[in-house]
C-alpha cells in the first residue's frame, strides 16, 4: 500500500524559498518570522542559548547503546545488526518506477567494514533507473505528545540534492489527514515535519544541503498565492553534512496545548543543540497526537537533472532510537 506523505509538486520545494540567513533573532523570544521572498514559503529563525543545551541523554547509560531498547523512556531502537534491514519497523515503501528495465536494490545491509557502524548499517539508495523512494515507517499508537528520535545518517558521494527525505515525524489522526502538497491540513487532523538536508547553492549549501525542517500544519504560512508549501523551520548557523561522514541527528516535537501557542522543536547535531522554535501552533485538538517516526529518500527520475550529482542517491542509516527523553549520541563502549 502506498503510504499516503505530504510531497510537495516540483517548484513548490525549490528556488525560491527563504534561507532567512539574514534574520536576527532573539533569544528564546518563541517564533520568528524570517523574510519572505518570491512568495513560495516562510523560513522561520531560531536561537540556540547555550544554557539549553543537554549535557548527556540516556544513552550515556548504555556504552555502545548496549540494552538502551530496555530503558523505560525508549520506544522503538534499531542498529540494523540482524535480520532484514527494515524488519523492526511497521513499513518500508519502496516506489519501483512502471516499466523500469534496472532493478537495482533499494535498501540492503552495508557491510563494508569502512562505512558500517558495527557489523552493519543501513544502506538506502535511489536510482533513476529503477525506484524513486525507499522510506521506512514506524507507528505508535495511540502516540505522543513530545518524542524524540536520533539516528545516525551518511550522505554517499552521488549527492546533488534529493526531492525530499530524512528523519521524519507525523501526527495523523488515521483517515486521510495530509490534504495534498499545497494546502494546510486541519488542526485536528494532521501535522508533519522531516529534518532534512535542503539544496541552495546560491546560499552556499552544496550536497547534500542545509538541514532544515520542512513542515506542514493548520496554521503554515501560505505563499503570495495562497499556497501552502512546507514551512521551514531553519537552524542558524546553517549546517551542511560533509558527505561520506556519519553523523549523529537528533530531533525533538512537544504538540501544543490545544488554544496555546506552545508547541517546540529542537534539533541536535552530534550531541551539541543546532536549533530550537517555539511558539508553534501544531495542533487545535489533544487527540491529535505524535504517532509516527521515519527516514524517507525521495527523487523522481524527472528531477534528477536539476538535482546535480549522480544517477543515485545513497544514504546510510543506523543507530535509531526513538524514546520520550532526550538521547543523546551513543555513548563509547567500556573496554
Ligand atoms: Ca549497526
Amino acid at each position: 500500500m502506498a503510504e499516503a506523505r505530504p510531497r510537495p509538486a516540483p517548484g513548490g520545494f525549490t528556488g525560491s524559498e527563504s534561507g532567512g540567513t539574514g534574520d536576527r533573532v532573539k533569544r528564546r523570544a518563541g517564533t520568528v518570522w524570517g523574510t519572505l521572498l518570491g512568495g513560495m514559503a516562510w523560513a522561520f529563525g531560531t536561537s540556540v542559548p547555550q544554557e539549553t543545551a543537554f549535557p548527556s541523554g540516556l544513552a550515556a547509560r548504555y556504552p555502545g547503546d548496549a540494552g538502551i531498547g530496555g530503558d523505560p523512556a525508549v520506544l522503538f531502537h534499531d542498529d540494523f545488526e540482524t535480520g532484514e534491514v527494515g524488519g523492526k519497523w511497521d513499513e518500508v515503501y519502496i516506489r519501483r518506477l512502471r516499466g523500469a528495465a534496472v532493478q537495482e536494490p533499494a535498501l540492503v545491509p552495508e557491510t563494508d567494514p569502512g562505512i558500517a557502524r558495527g557489523a552493519r548499517s543501513a544502506r538506502a539508495r535511489l536510482h533513476k533507473e529503477s525506484h524513486e523512494d525507499v522510506s521506512l515507517f514506524k507507528r505508535f499508537r495511540p502516540g505522543f505528545d513530545e518524542l524524540y528520535m536520533r539516528h545516525y545518517v551518511r550522505y554517499g558521494p552521488d549527492y546533488g540534492s534529493h526531492g525530499h527525505g530524512g528523519s521524519m515525524f507525523k501526527a495523523d489522526w488515521g483517515r486521510g489527514g495530509f490534504r495534498g502538497a499545497g494546502k494546510a491540513p486541519d488542526g485536528d487532523k494532521f501535522f508533519w515535519g522531516t529534518l532534512e538536508p535542503i539544496c541552495r547553492p546560491d546560499c552556499g549549501w552544496g550536497p547534500p544541503g542545509a538541514l532544515i525542517f520542512y513542515a506542514y500544519w493548520w496554521k503554515m504560512k501560505p505563499d503570495g498565492r495562497g499556497n501552502h508549501w512546507g514551512n521551514w523551520f531553519q537552524p542558524q548557523p546553517a549546517f551542511v553534512p560533509p558527505l561520506q561522514t556519519w553523523l549523529c541527528v537528533e530531533w525533538r516535537v512537544r504538540a501544543n496545548a490545544p488554544g496555546r501557542e506552545d508547541g517546540e522543536l529542537d534539533c541536535w547535531i552530534d550531541g551539541r543543540k543546532a536549533g530550537e522554535f517555539r511558539g508553534i501552533e501544531w495542533r487545535s485538538a489533544e487527540t491529535l497526537k505524535i504517532n509516527q517516526v521515519g527516514l524517507t529518500l525521495w527523487l523522481e527520475p524527472a528531477s534528477y537533472e536539476r538535482a546535480g550529482g549522480g544517477t543515485t542517491r545513497t544514504v546510510w542509516y543506523d543507530d535509531v532510537v526513538v524514546a520520550t527523553r532526550y538521547i543523546g549520541p551513543k555513548a563509547v563502549r567500556r573496554p
